[in-house]
Parts: structure tokens; sequence; C-alpha cells
């Protein structure tokens, strides 16, 4: 146990003494819990962070302007995609993403470290509820997602296999996300292979240069940000723990887009086939400055420039036929090989840009009054998942269909975009869509045929409740032989053992 004698010598070399300015009037609990958020830290780490924080701030502007007039789009040759490449290359992208599952050499890595502040929820946004039919949560789609996969691999290539569900979380995230999933029997996934970790904590700073006390006895603390995956996968030994496993690629992805697709044999296959170290999944961006990321080129080297760091100018600007220039939209969907994983961790980590989030952080005086800031006072300092894209030897990037593949959960109900109400939307006519392909006739309770609307995006309720469990289908394969001229009643809920009864019937 580090002594106070040492911590409050670490904090004064880094000039940060006035974190223990309570010290005297704490009692033996408080006292323990700043030691224990104080100890951590590394004085000179700490002392750089803070001089780095309140430095980045004062020069927050500059690199915008930068960045925007070196920016450049995507070039075809990098650039697959659903719609722009032939349906044969797709059939081999998606048997050999298919074939390097059944090997055991893919696993998949959640962000899951955030605060969800925006959707206002105090517990991981993983275990939120979108009000489906079958009441089930982003972890347990994500989770069935992984089981349909690795069996739909394992009967093509004949084998048992597994997809690794690597999850990083944060102080906030880790408790009740592993206890949500013992709660929920890990979702009949073999916990051996839901492999949980923690990202590091930073302190937010003042503009000053001070790190802020949230209360007499804490330190305001936020997660690194998404791009704090590369030092947690060394602290947690993680990169070790996939080449135990044979791991060769890694689908990295955030938490909460409803659609999203587990080890997307297609994204995988695309990827390995190009040779890629380093892969996007990018969609067409719905309007200028919709909240994604652009994957771009900036002085000739693929990166992202965040939604925050791009101005309204360059967000907005078209080419000769109206479309935007800088249209492909970042939806947190990565692939990375080990090897390149290695190579960031090893090398290039320490160079990671950190971003300047200027935030109300509520803090406590000079008189120990707690206070909850009108105005900004804090800031936070965050590593972005993808600035390592930057160091990748070959780029790639692979555009979706929006309305198959993304929709974000970002914002309470109140909002009218990337809300449960759309995010429910977005699922239920995709699965409406799959149904009325794989040849279902929807009647209501009267018997009587609801119209079809095949073109139901999910910008709108769907005109039937349809939801279908992943366990039964992944991308929409295989339904004919439940739905095809069926006649099925709205609401309805397609999972394995209505299956079971369906086949038969
Ligand atoms: C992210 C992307 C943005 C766009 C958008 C699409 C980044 C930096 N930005 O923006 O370009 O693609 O998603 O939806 O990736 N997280 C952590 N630790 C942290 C902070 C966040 O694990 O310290 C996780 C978080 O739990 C989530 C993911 O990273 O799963 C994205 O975080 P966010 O929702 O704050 O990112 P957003 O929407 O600003």
């Amino acid at each position: 146990m580090v002594s106070e004698e040492e911590v409050r010598a670490g904090l004064e070399r880094a000039g940060q003494a006035h974190l223990l300015r309570f010290w005297a009037e704490l009692a033996p609990a408080g006292r323990a819990s700043l030691l224990a958020d104080l100890a951590p830290l590394d004085p000179d780490e700490l002392g750089e962070h803070c001089r780095r924080a309140a430095a980045a701030r004062a020069r927050e502007q500059a690199p915008l302007e930068q960045a925007d007039s070196r920016m450049r789009p995507v070039q075809p040759e990098v650039l697959g995609g659903v719609r722009r490449s032939d349906p044969q290359s797709l059939r081999r992208w998606e048997q050999e993403g298919f074939h390097q599952i059944a090997q055991n050499k893919v696993a998949v890595l959640l962000l899951a470290g955030g605060q969800g502040t925006r959707l206002g929820v105090t517990y991981p946004k993983g275990m939120y509820r979108v009000g489906l039919p079958s009441g089930k949560t982003l972890y347990e789609l994500q989770a069935e997602r992984i089981r349909r996969v690795e069996q739909m691999a394992g009967h093509k290539h004949n084998t048992q296999c597994t997809v690794p569900w690597y999850i990083m979380t944060s102080e906030f995230t880790l408790k009740p996300t592993v206890e949500f999933f013992k709660e929920n029997n890990f979702f009949k996934l073999d916990p051996a292979n839901v492999i949980m970790f923690e990202q590091r904590m930073l302190p937010a700073v003042d503009f000053n240069g001070q790190a802020i006390l949230e209360r007499k006895d804490k330190v305001a603390m936020a997660p690194d940000g998404n791009g704090g995956l590369y030092r947690a996968l060394v602290n947690n030994e993680i990169l070790e723990d996939m080449e135990r496993r044979g791991v060769e690629y890694v689908h990295v992805y955030c938490v909460d887009n409803i659609l999203v697709k587990m080890a997307d044999p297609v994204f995988i296959g695309f990827c390995v086939m190009k040779g890629a170290d380093c892969g996007a999944k990018v969609v067409e961006k719905a309007y200028p400055t919709e909240p994604v990321g652009v994957v771009c080129q900036v002085d000739g080297i693929y990166q992202v420039v965040e939604y925050s760091e791009v101005s309204l100018e360059t967000a907005q600007r078209q080419d000769e036929s109206g479309n935007l220039v800088f249209n492909a939209g970042n939806i947190c969907n990565h692939f990375f090989t080990r090897n390149f994983l290695q190579t960031i961790t090893r090398e290039f980590e320490p160079l990671l840009k950190s971003h300047v989030a200027i935030k109300k952080v509520p803090f406590v005086d000079e008189d120990g009054n707690l206070v909850k800031p009108l105005k900004p006072n804090g800031i936070k300092m965050e590593k972005f998942v993808f600035d390592v894209f930057q160091f990748s030897k070959n780029f790639v990037a692979f555009e979706v269909l929006r309305e198959e593949e993304f929709s974000p959960l970002k914002n309470a109900d109140t909002a009218s975009k990337d809300s449960p109400t759309t995010a429910r939307q977005a699922l239920l006519a995709q699965h409406y869509r799959w149904a009325l392909r794989a040849g279902a006739c929807f009647v209501d309770e009267n018997g009587v045929r609801i119209p079809e609307q095949p073109s139901t995006l999910g910008t709108e309720n769907p005109p039937v409740l349809c939801e279908i469990s992943p366990l039964v289908s992944y991308f929409g394969e295989g339904l004919e032989v439940y739905l095809k001229d069926k006649e099925i009643c709205s609401p309805f809920i397609l999972d394995e053992n209505k299956a079971k009864l369906l086949e038969k019937a």
C-alpha cells in the first residue's frame, strides 16, 4: 500500500498537490478511497497529462483548419461494398470469411467502456432494451449473433468453432457488465470465451492544467477514450491470449449499433483477401452533420476525421453531381490483423494523438462546496480507436447499406435521431424485409392480408411487428423454410422454438 507521504511527494512533483487539500478533514474511509484513486497514477505521467490537456485546449481550433484543407475522399481502389462489388466477389469474400471463422482465426472485440452520457442511463449501454417484442438487450442480440455465426461457419466446414468475444470495459462498466453476463448465464456462450478487461481512467483537468477534485475524497476520472484499447490490450495481455487461441483477425465494434454483424464473414473475407492489415466499414452519410467520423485521406494517409473535428463547410462540400465529397461515414466497425495490433502496441501507441473534449465536470471549490458547473470547465483527453489507421500498410474500406448495418443508439427518446425508437424501428423493418423476401404473407387478427411495403427502411414503423431471433437467421438467410407462403399474424416473434414448429407445419 502506498503511503500518503509518497503520494504527496509525487503530486508535488507533478504540480498537483491540491488534490490532497482536504486530507486533514477526511475520515479513514475517504482517505483510503482517495489514495486508491491516486496511487496508480504515475506522477510524471500525471504532470505531463495535465500540462498537455491545458495546452491542447489552448490550441484547440488550429488543427481543424489544417486538416480540412488536406482531406481527400477515399479512393475507389481501396473501397469495396455491398452495392459497389459484383455478386461473385461478395460470395467469395463471404466464403473466405466463414473459412477463417471455422478455423478459429476470428475474434470480435467490443468497445464498451463509454459512459453513455447522451442516452442518460446509469448502467452500461449494452444492457439497454430498446423495446423489442422479445425484450432483448443489445448484449443478448450480440451474443446470439456470435452463436449463429459460429454455427454457420461450423456447419459449412463440418467443424465446431469459436469466435471469442473480447469486451473492453472501464471502471464505470466492468462490474455491472460482469454481473449482467453472469445473471444471464453468458447468453449460453462458454464463459471461457468471453474475455472482459478494463481500460485506463485519466483525471479530468481544468483550464489551468489542474486535475479536478470531484469530491473531497475523489478525483474526477474518465476513461481514456476508445483508443485506450491499445494500452488496455498490453496491460491485460489480450494479444497474448489471442495468440494462444490462434486468433489472427479481429473485428472491433462499438456497443450501440443494434444492427451490428458480429464477425461479419463478408467484411472479414474482403479484408483478408485484399491482404489488408486494417479496414473500416463505412456507410454513406445520411446528412452532412451526421455525428459519424469520415474515412478519408489526410496528406495521402488514410484516417478518420471525427465529426467533432471537421468544419461545417467541409462536411457540406458537394461534387458536381450534388453528392457529399466526404461521404464515407465511419460506423465504428474495424478490422485489424493481430500482427497489426501487435505493431501498434509495440511501436506506435505512444504516438497516438490525444483529442480534447471540453465538458461540464462537477467539482469541489476551495471551501469544499460541491459545484455543478453551468458552463464547461473541464478537459477530458481521449484517444480514438481509429487513429491507428495512419500506420496501416494496406488499408481498405467496405461500404455497407445503412438499413442493413447501422442504427446506433446514442440519445434518449426525446431526440428524433439515434434513439431507442429509431434503433427498434431499424431492426424490425429489417426483419420485416427479410420475412417478405422469404415469401411470408402477413395478415391481421381477422385473417385479412396486410398490404406489403417491401421498401420499409426503418425511418418509420413497419406495417407489422416481426422480430427474428439471430439464432434463426444472421443476415436474412434460410428463412424460406419457415416462412414461404405462410400466413403470418402480427405480432410475430420467430425464435428457435417457433422455427421448429413452423418447419414441421
Ligand atoms: C463513434 C465514432 C464516430 C462514429 C460513431 C458511429 C470514435 C472515436 N468515434 O462516435 O466516428 O463512427 O461512433 O456510431 O470511435 N468507448 C470506450 N471507451 C471510451 C469511450 C468510448 O470503450 O473511453 C466506446 C463506447 O462504449 C462505444 C464506442 O466506444 O461503444 C463509441 O463511443 P461513443 O458512442 O462515445 O462514440 P461516438 O458516437 O462519439
